[in-house]
């Protein structure tokens, strides 16, 4: 039997508050305005409190080529957020955020006026058709790892370790 809850969410809400990470993105249009509208969205979720942003940091666009400097360049940023929505229906407010924000899904990896990942929700690891998590490319890209460390010095990434050791990995060095 499916359980309607009074706030309209379909799976049921987490009886305590989880740690939850989305990463922000946007490489068309007024970018920081985007961002900015997209966190006080954040802000307003429901079952959600507690919203850390990162400052946002440009980076070069990351095509299925590789890096691609000629492309438009993204603004990242990383929020931290405790909330008790269940993982699915936070994924589908994000959603829903980016469709507001005028979000087309052409092509892979393309252009986008706001992308929003859930890169972690507390320890869980998610492996289902429309949602994976730990967000299965988060350990290998610096603009989700350096604002993620900023906000969240000892994060770490169920099963591949703590943030910033794969950031200096990355980077070429050891912590
Ligand atoms: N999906 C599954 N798991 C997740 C998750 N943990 N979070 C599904 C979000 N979505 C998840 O996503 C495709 C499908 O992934 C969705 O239907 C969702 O149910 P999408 O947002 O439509 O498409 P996408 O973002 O192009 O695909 P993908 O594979 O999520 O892309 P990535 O890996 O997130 O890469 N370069 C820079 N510099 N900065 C960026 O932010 N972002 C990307 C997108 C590429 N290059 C970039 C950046
Ligand atoms: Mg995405």
């Amino acid at each position: 039997m499916s359980v309607r809850l009074a706030h309209g969410i379909g799976e049921p809400p987490a009886d305590q508050p989880v740690a939850a990470v989305v990463a922000l993105g946007a490489n068309l249009g007024s970018r920081r305005e985007t961002l900015a509208a997209a966190v006080e969205r954040l802000r307003h979720l429901p079952l959600t409190a507690d919203v850390r942003v990162s400052a946002p940091i440009e980076t070069v666009a990351v095509t299925l080529t590789g890096e691609d400097a000629d492309a438009p360049r993204y603004l990242n940023a990383v929020a931290l957020l405790h909330t008790r929505l269940a993982p699915a229906t936070l994924l589908r407010e994000l959603h829903r955020i980016e469709a507001d924000h005028g979000r087309v899904r052409r092509e892979r990896w393309g252009d986008r006026t706001l992308d929003l990942d859930l890169i972690a929700y507390g320890d869980a690891r998610i492996d289902e058709p429309h949602l994976t998590v730990p967000h299965p490319r988060a350990h290998e890209r610096e603009f989700v790892l350096a604002p993620w460390n900023e906000i969240d010095p000892d994060a770490e990434i169920p099963g591949r370790g703590r943030v910033d050791a794969l950031l200096a990995a990355l980077r070429g060095g050891t912590l």
